[in-house]
């Protein structure tokens, strides 16, 4: 028997290093959990500027419909890609050694006026948003994913205690 193709990716998630996947793979856990399609590959803005273009500016036109990236210190790669892509790009800010993750976010966030990148919280916390920021985004032109993200976000609430201990 062999195995069913897999759908064409809806999500490219792309980061600076591999060592930002530590961080980056709890996006692509979530977007497991939420069954949204998904690709993951190391693009950096310093190291692979040709690769980071071509990823970019070929991004949409293969079915792409958002881009999660993830860099840490100075992390030019989401402000780079949102400048060659019609998509949604959303940053992950991948907490440095040196500072902390402050640098990535200031990277990150500080965009000028006209090239929008949605900047989420350093590490995890940030790339777990960004995976479910990502869903919203294509629940609005998809109700089956709107319904799993709703199941999805009433366990949450269903599992919070009401005792602290
Ligand atoms: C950035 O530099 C990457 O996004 C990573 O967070 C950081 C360090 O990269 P490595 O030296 O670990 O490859 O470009």
């Amino acid at each position: 028997m062999t195995d069913a193709p897999r759908p064409p990716a809806l999500v490219g998630l792309i980061m600076g290093s591999r060592s930002d996947w530590d961080t980056m793979r709890h996006a692509a856990t979530m977007l497991d959990e939420l069954a949204i399609p998904h690709e993951a590959a190391v693009v950096s803005a310093h190291r692979t500027p040709a690769r980071l273009y071509r990823y970019a500016t070929e991004a949409e036109g293969r079915g792409l419909r958002v881009l999660i990236a993830g860099a840490g210190g100075a992390a030019h790669l989401p402000g780079m890609a949102a400048a060659m892509t019609p998509l949604p790009v959303l940053g992950v800010p991948v907490e440095s050694h040196a500072l902390k993750g402050m640098d990535s976010l200031l990277s990150i966030v500080q965009m000028p006026a006209g090239v929008p990148v949605g900047t989420l919280a350093i590490g995890r916390a940030g790339a777990v948003n960004a995976a479910l920021l990502a869903a919203a985004i294509l629940a609005l032109s998809d109700g089956g994913l709107a319904a799993r993200l709703a199941a999805w976000r009433a366990a949450q609430t269903e599992a919070v205690p009401t005792e602290p201990s």
